[in-house]
Formats: C-alpha cells, sequence, structure tokens
C-alpha cells in the first residue's frame, strides 16, 4: 500500500511560531511520526509540502501513477481551493483531510472546507495526532476496500 502525505502552505513554518495553535513539533518531527507508523504497518509514504496551490495541484495528479490514497492538511486552501476539490476528483483517490487545530472553534471562514466533500472523511483537533489518527483511517479503508 503507498499513501501520498501533503501539508499545504506556511505548514513549514510549524514549531517556529505559533505553538499555541499549532504544538511546538516541527514539521520534520512530525513527518518522522508518519513516517513510523507507516513503516511500523508496511506501508510506503512519499511526503511533500507546497505553499503553492499549483504544486499541489500537480502532486494529485502525479499520485494516480502511484499511491492507494493521500493522506492531506491543506492550511488555508481548504477555506479557498477548488482547484484543490477539482484534482481529488479527477484523480478519483480515497483522501482523508487532516487539521491540527479544531477549525469549527476557530473563526467562521475556517468552518467551511471546499476538500471535505469529496474526502472520505475529516481529522482534526489533535494536534500531530490529527495525521496519524487520519493515516489510520485511510489505511484501513484502502484495506478494506482491496478485501472486497
Ligand atoms: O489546523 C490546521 O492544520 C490548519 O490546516 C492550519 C492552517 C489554517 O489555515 C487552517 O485553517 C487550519 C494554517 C497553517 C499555518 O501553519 C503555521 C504554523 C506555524 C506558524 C504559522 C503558520
Amino acid at each position: 500500500m503507498k499513501i501520498l502525505v501533503l501539508h499545504g502552505p506556511n505548514l513549514n513554518m510549524l514549531g517556529v511560531r505559533e505553538p499555541e495553535l499549532y504544538g511546538k513539533d516541527s514539521l520534520k518531527e512530525i513527518n518522522r511520526s508518519i513516517e513510523s507508523a507507516a513503516a511500523s504497518r508496511g506501508i510506503e509514504i512519499r511526503v511533500h509540502q507546497s505553499n503553492h496551490e499549483g504544486v499541489l495541484v500537480d502532486e494529485i495528479q502525479k499520485a494516480l501513477q502511484w499511491a492507494d490514497g493521500i493522506l492531506i492538511n491543506p492550511g488555508a486552501y481548504t477555506h479557498t481551493s477548488i482547484a484543490l476539490r477539482d484534482a481529488f476528483i479527477a484523480a478519483n483517490l480515497p483522501v482523508v483531510e487532516v487539521h491540527m487545530s479544531n477549525i469549527y472553534a476557530r473563526e467562521q471562514f475556517r468552518h467551511h472546507s471546499y476538500i471535505s466533500p469529496v474526502a472520505i472523511g475529516q481529522v482534526c483537533g489533535f494536534g500531530r495526532n490529527s495525521y496519524l489518527l487520519g493515516l489510520e483511517a485511510l489505511i484501513d479503508h484502502i484495506g478494506n476496500r482491496s478485501e472486497r
């Protein structure tokens, strides 16, 4: 099983600014914990962070050639990007959307996601664990699908 992990804009700043919102872990540390969770399940992952919407679209399109599913924290593009949503529809791969913070406990504009209607589910509010819980759910979903 192969999974693409995508991080959207500004998530390269994790651990550097706003620790009260997003925790003290750097993106590197978060990636390490995702990689070790995946490795313990024998799952191959590739991780990519970009601050650019088009680069994220390119990665989603490329995933069609090799990935069984996508775990994404789309960052602020969650609330703005029809391009990412269309890329997910075109890729037709299972997607899990994750957020470190509880977007529903924050500003109104963060309550709407363009991504969640095309995702199999969303995990938010658990900091770094949002990624690990989302990964678990995605692995389970892909596994159950291939057993059919
Ligand atoms: O809670 C999340 O994971 C978000 O996707 C994070 C986005 C925000 O726009 C979403 O509404 C919710 C922001 C990522 C910015 O990350 C930073 C990390 C450290 C310092 C500054 C920004």
